[in-house]
């Protein structure tokens, strides 16, 4: 799947980039330097779906590059989704022509693009002006392609630009047979770990935190920070999760999770984290504390179910 991440230059692109493929947090990300020209990256999301991320460098005389003749075809053909992000707190500059070009040669190139989505980034700052950006950018466009055009205000620094990239990408596996079909296969090893262990058992992938699947169904939680994988800064983040299971389980009042290795323990459950081949965690949650559930949990992640999963990872990843 490719991804185009195009916009005029310190729009954010490449700070949304790092912050959802790869979890980093945006302290991580305030020092980027200009990108030079395309950056092509590969990431796996959620999971399941292999993404090459262009990451377009919008300074001047690349952007010059990019719409030349012999470079336009190679960087706007075969595009999955586009995403055109903009600074909304910067007016000066030519963002509208730069915006006619990219959805010029982004419909040239790949006609059976359905959707174009457009970040107004940066809205936590005072002087952004999203609406000015949202009338600037749609006026003139015909009609049919108007309703190809998704608007999103946005701000990275504070976390819903990550939020509408994920919910994008989310469109785009339900959209993919192939992705679909795999996380039906997923959903079913997953089910079959579950299996005479009164257990429940979610999955994430490890860049970039979010959950894979789980045998609760569709669940909503922030990412798993696996970027800081030590005593202190999980605690928290997987005791949130399990907070919910447990309302959603309608299980007793919670206590607070003590880490014993990979093994969190409170007053009515275990939750066993284990890494699935470097790409994934499991995370598995008892429904009870009975020594009996435990060693069944322990036996399953020590057994033909869980190299199943491991080697589900391994193969997809050849
Ligand atoms: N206040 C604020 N600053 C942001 C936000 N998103 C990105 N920035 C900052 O904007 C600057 C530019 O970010 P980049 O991600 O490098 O921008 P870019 O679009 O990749 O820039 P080019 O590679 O030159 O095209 C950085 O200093 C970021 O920290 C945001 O939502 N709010
Ligand atoms: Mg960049």
């Amino acid at each position: 799947m490719k991804v185009l991440l195009f916009g005029p230059q310190n729009a954010g692109k490449t700070s949304l980039m790092r912050t959802t493929c790869l979890g980093y947090n945006f302290m991580k990300v305030v020092n980027l330097k200009p990108t030079k020209g395309i950056s092509r990256e590969n990431f796996i999301f959620r999971g399941i779906m292999e993404l090459n991320v262009w990451d377009a460098g919008g300074q001047e005389r690349y952007l010059e590059r990019y719409f030349s003749e012999n470079q336009r075809e190679l960087i706007f053909s075969e595009v999955t989704t586009a995403v055109f992000m903009v600074d909304s707190s910067e007016t000066d500059g030519n963002v509208k022509e730069i915006f006619n070009k990219f959805l010029e040669y982004l419909i040239e190139f790949s006609p059976h693009t359905e959707r174009v989505y457009i970040l107004l980034n940066k809205i936590d700052l005072q002087d952004s002006q999203e609406d000015k950006f949202y009338d600037i950018l749609s006026e003139g466009i015909d009609e049919d392609l108007k309703k190809k055009l998704y608007f999103t205000p946005v701000s990275v620094k504070e976390g819903s630009a990550q939020h509408r990239l994920i919910e994008i990408l989310d469109f785009e596996i339900q959209r993919s047979t192939l992705s679909l079909q795999k996380l039906g296969k997923i959903r079913h090893l997953l089910d079959e770990l579950k299996t005479n262990t009164l257990s429940e058992y979610l999955l994430f992938n490890r860049p970039d935190g979010l959950l894979i699947s789980s045998t609760l169904g569709r669940f909503e939680s922030k990412p798993l920070e696996f970027m800081k994988f030590e005593i202190g800064t999980l605690d928290s983040n997987l005791y949130q999760i399990y907070k919910k299971i447990t309302q959603m389980l309608n299980m007793p009042n919670v206590s607070p999770l003590e880490l014993s290795t990979i093994i969190y323990e409170s007053n009515n459950c275990y939750i066993l984290v284990k890494e699935v081949s470097n790409e994934a965690v499991l995370m598995s949650v008892t429904k009870n504390k009975d020594k009996e559930v435990f060693f069944e949990v322990m036996n399953r992640l020590n057994g033909d179910h869980f190299n199943n999963l491991e080697s589900y990872f391994k193969d997809s990843n050849d």
